[in-house]
Formats: structure tokens, sequence, C-alpha cells
């Protein structure tokens, strides 16, 4: 396997601007529990980490040659997981604890969508996670959701639902997809639609690495139905969501529409996050593997991993049009950046990462493509992880400078 970025080169592009790293040790991006609120103080130190005094300079004579104006949209909202905007003009996002919040002619609306309740369950890094909406969403204005629930048992378990949007408010339309295994912690959710007019789903092992590597758990893997809820005939399995297998805890999926090619970005243990190509029926290895190692071939090897550092890496954007037409842009929980991640011609190896906005907002929890051409991030500081601030969390816009 040559069709990765090694730890060497990849390191020394590191070191020009991730001159704070953060290795102390404890688990990296999400998996460190902590309770709702503002997290334990280890866990304020480790991963909220405004403590970062070194490099500040620097990162702000990058920062000045960023091709894109930020500015702020929305503040107060409570840990935003993803955002979309539909063809009305509206955005909707999600807020773990539960809500789906409206923003129309770039003001928050007071009333939200939809707020859910028993069984929704918010705990750790479950709760209202994923949104997607439907192609055809100005005609049967569907929606597609991500949420962590107590199944009868008391367990927390995840499941896909379809809304229904109608004068303003949404309703669950239909379950698609239940039993994901959840927990206090890897829960993935992240969910797309992709070029094929099918959902992708990222799941988590909720800390049980194994059933990453059991095709017959819908833990730790990235599945694909039909927006109806029906498994497609041409899944990798037969019969099975499963579209992919061996991830620890997925959180962003974006496609380069053009040739149609799938990455991904997962949590590693204490480094060694990921940037995956996706393909069908491969298995990226976790836990068998970390980092560059592929066992000769047995599993899929990332593009690019963090090597000793932390990214906490959730959503990824695929940039279509503007100054970064062709990259990746990365949302960093624990990294508290974006990164650029530039792809080589035919798509297949990542030949650049680059720290970018390090230290300005915090944490990261998403960064979206509109097709307006600008960017939006999601902060995460009220996410129990972070050092909250006036405002947070935030809505930033990055316009393309003209
Ligand atoms: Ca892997």
């Amino acid at each position: 396997m040559n069709n990765r970025l090694s730890v060497p080169l990849y390191a020394s592009l590191l070191s020009m601007a991730l001159l704070t790293a953060c290795t102390s040790g404890d688990p990296t991006t999400e998996s460190q529990q902590t309770s709702q609120g503002q997290g334990t103080g280890q866990g304020q130190t480790a991963e909220g980490g405004n403590n970062s005094a070194g490099g500040g300079e620097e990162e702000t004579d990058e920062n000045a040659v960023i091709p894109y104006e930020a500015s702020v949209l929305v503040d107060g909202l409570n840990v935003p997981w993803e955002l979309v905007s539909v063809p009305d003009g509206r955005m909707f996002v999600t807020e773990r604890p539960g809500t789906i919040r409206v923003i129309e002619n770039g003001e928050l609306a007071s009333e939200p969508l939809i707020e859910f309740s028993a069984p929704f369950n918010e705990e750790g890094e479950g709760g209202l996670l994923g949104l997607a909406a439907d192609p055809d969403f100005d005609n049967n204005g569907y929606l597609y959701a991500y949420h962590s629930y107590l199944e009868g048992g008391g367990d927390i378990a995840n499941r896909v639902l379809r809304l229904k949007v109608s004068d303003g408010k949404a309703t669950i339309d239909k379950e698609l997809l239940s039993d994901i295994p959840g927990g206090v912690n890897h829960n993935g959710g992240r969910i797309k639609i992709g070029p094929d007019n099918l959902l992708y789903i990222t799941t988590g092992e909720r800390y049980e690495p194994e059933l990453a590597q059991n095709e017959d758990s819908l833990g730790g893997k990235i599945l694909r139905i039909g927006l109806d809820g029906s498994i497609p005939e041409d899944n990798p399995w037969p019969n099975s969501p499963v579209y992919s297998m061996g991830h620890r805890n997925a959180q962003g999926l974006a496609w380069n529409l053009d040739n149609g090619y799938l990455y991904a970005t997962e949590h590693g243990q204490r480094n060694f996050d990921e940037i995956n190509r996706i393909e069908a029926g491969e298995n990226y290895g976790w836990p068998e593997v970390e980092g560059d190692d592929d066992k000769n071939g047995t599993y899929q090897a990332p593009l690019a991993h963090s090597g000793d550092e932390t990214w906490a890496p959730s959503g990824v954007a695929f940039i279509k049009e503007g100054p970064w037409a062709g990259s990746l842009l990365a949302a960093n929980l624990r990294g508290e950046q974006l990164l650029k991640i530039t792809l080589s011609k035919d798509g297949t190896q990542v030949t650049q990462v680059e720290p970018i906005f390090k230290d300005e907002w915090g944490r990261i929890r998403n960064v979206t493509s509109g097709e307006d051409g600008k960017l939006y991030v999601l902060t995460n500081n009220r996410d129990g992880r972070g050092s909250p601030r006036d405002g947070d969390d935030q809505l930033i816009v990055l316009t393309p400078k003209p």
C-alpha cells in the first residue's frame, strides 16, 4: 500500500504550524467519559485546552493568508452537531440535547423545528447527532436524523428516523433503522445522502472494539440504507446495511461528486486519528491495526493519520468551488482547528495536511460547504470537554475574500 501519506512526511508538514502538541496521554477525541456540563478538571485540561500559549503569533500570520473572511452568523447554540440547508433558504442545526433549530434570514428562530422526547436520550457523546435533508425536500419535506435512545431494557442504542417538515414543525414520520449499538461514548452519528441517493451512516463501537470486526454487528461500521430504510441489493454483505467495517468512531463523511469518491474521518484511540477513502466491503482495521499498519494488505490503511498528535476529527466537507476547490476540510475537536487536506489529482492520496484557524474558536464539531460557496463551521465548547466562552456555541461563516 503506497497510497497514503507517510508519518515522517506528514509530521514534517504538520510541524510548520502545529506547535502545540497535546499528547498528554488521555484517550483522544471523544473517548474520555465526562458528565454533562463542564466535565471533569482532567477533561478540561486535556481536551478543552485553551492553554496552548505557544505558536499564537505564527498562526496569526498563517491565518492572514487564508482566502476566507470569518464572521459569526449565530451564537448561543447548545452543542450543535450538524447543519443542513434546504432550497427555501432555511438552515437546520441539530443540538445534541435534542432540538433542531431553525435559522432563517440569518436569524436563529426561538422555536425549534422539533424537540425530541423519550425514548430520546442524551448522555456523554450521545444525543441528537446527524441530520440530512432529502434531495427532494421541497416536495416531500423529509429530513433524516440520527439520535441515541433508551431501549426497553434501559440500554443505550442509536436509530435513524425520517422526519416530515410541515408548517415550520417536524414530526417523526418513520423509523428507518434502530438498535445501532450505542453507549455513553462512541456513537458515530454522521449521516449523509450519497450521489447514489442512499443514506450513509457512521456508527461507533461503544467502547467494545470487537464489534468493529463483527460483520453481524452494526457497531464500528459505515452503513448504507435506502431513504425508505430498505437495504440496497448491491450492498457488500447480503441483506445487511453494512457498507464498510473496522471503524472505531467515524464522524465525518464527504464525497467528491466529480469522481464519486467517499472520504471519512475517524477518531483514533489516543492518536492515529484517520482520514480514509471508503470503499464498499473494505475493512479499515480497528482494533487490529492503527496508523500505517495494514497487516500486509489485510486492512485498508488510512490516506493520512495524525501520528502522535490528536486531531479528534468530526465533520468533514469536500470543497467544490472557490480558492480551496478540490480539498477536504475537517473539523477538529480536541485539535481546536480545521484541517485543510489536499488530495492528489486522482483522489487516492492525501498530499498535504495543514492546520488552520488553530485555537481561534476552540473545539470545532463540523464544517459544511454551502451551495453559496461559503463554509459553515460549528463550535462545540459546550459539549462537556471544552471551555465555553461568551457566545458559545457559534455558527461561523467563512466567506471567500474578493
Ligand atoms: Ca483504520
